[in-house]
């Protein structure tokens, strides 16, 4: 997995991706990143990036040039069009099932950008999808592409150490995750459920998948409104719900 970040800001992007797990996997080249400052592309003396928009109004508007020609450099070197991405709160939500989709591109460039927005014509002419990580507004688009990036990377075999952690947990089906517990064993007068320390693992399974199942009723029912769930699942969530 290959993901390009076209951006005015190269360091932040290099200084969160570069640690823990994602850090590890670029390290170890199982995903390849590479960042481009936009800026570096810049044709004018002061190196300026962006220019006041037309029509008046407030704030700056990202030249197309630097970036047309930064986009130009990635694509120079190969002999396919990789998908690219601009990232901005007219895009379609991201999500898990996002995720795993764009998973299957192998090489994704993402646009990252500040200010007011970038000029409308170089966003025609290489933008194939927008995406949006929150109805909510950022000042840029670098957190929404290291979201993006942090979440597809953790899908690509071997980012993660146990190739199984990932199918079994949170939103991967649908589900909220269940409650876990780690050592001590008793915490301000808590013990651990009883079920967890019994060394039965199908009763274990049984156990987590119903507290899976009553949370995203209680929390999210919005989530458990797009399952169809099994009887089996039907029984254990009935179960849960007539419990203390
Ligand atoms: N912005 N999801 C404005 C976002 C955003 C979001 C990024 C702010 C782009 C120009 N991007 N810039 N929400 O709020 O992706």
């Amino acid at each position: 997995m290959r993901f390009d970040v076209l951006t005015l800001f190269p360091q932040v992007i290099e200084a969160v991706l570069r640690e823990s797990i994602i850090g590890r996997a670029w390290e170890n080249k199982i995903i390849e990143v590479n960042i481009i400052n936009i800026r570096d592309f810049s044709k004018d003396k002061h190196k300026k990036t962006d220019d006041y928009p037309y029509g008046g109004g407030n704030g700056m508007v990202m030249l197309a040039q630097p970036i047309y020609d930064a986009y130009l450099s990635i694509i120079g070197k190969l002999d396919y069009k990789p998908k690219v991405i601009y990232l901005s709160p007219q895009g379609r939500l991201f999500d898990q099932e996002k995720a795993a989709d764009l998973k299957n591109d192998r090489h994704l460039v993402l646009l990252c950008g500040h200010y007011e927005g970038i000029d409308e014509r170089v966003l025609e002419e290489i933008v194939d999808e927008e995406i949006s990580v929150g109805d909510y507004v950022l000042t840029g688009g670098e957190l929404p592409a290291m979201i993006l990036i942090d979440c597809i990377s953790r899908l690509v075999p071997g980012v993660l150490s146990n190739e199984s952690s990932y199918s079994d947990e949170s939103l991967y089906n649908g589900l909220l995750e269940y409650p876990q517990y780690t050592r001590p064993y008793e915490f301000m007068g808590k013990k651990v459920p009883e079920i967890l320390v019994s060394g039965h693992h199908a009763n274990i399974n049984r156990w987590r998948r119903k507290q899976s199942l009553k949370r995203t009723y209680l929390k999210r029912p919005d989530l458990l409104k797009k399952l169809e769930l099994k009887d089996e699942d039907k029984k254990l969530l009935e179960e849960a719900l007539q419990e203390p």
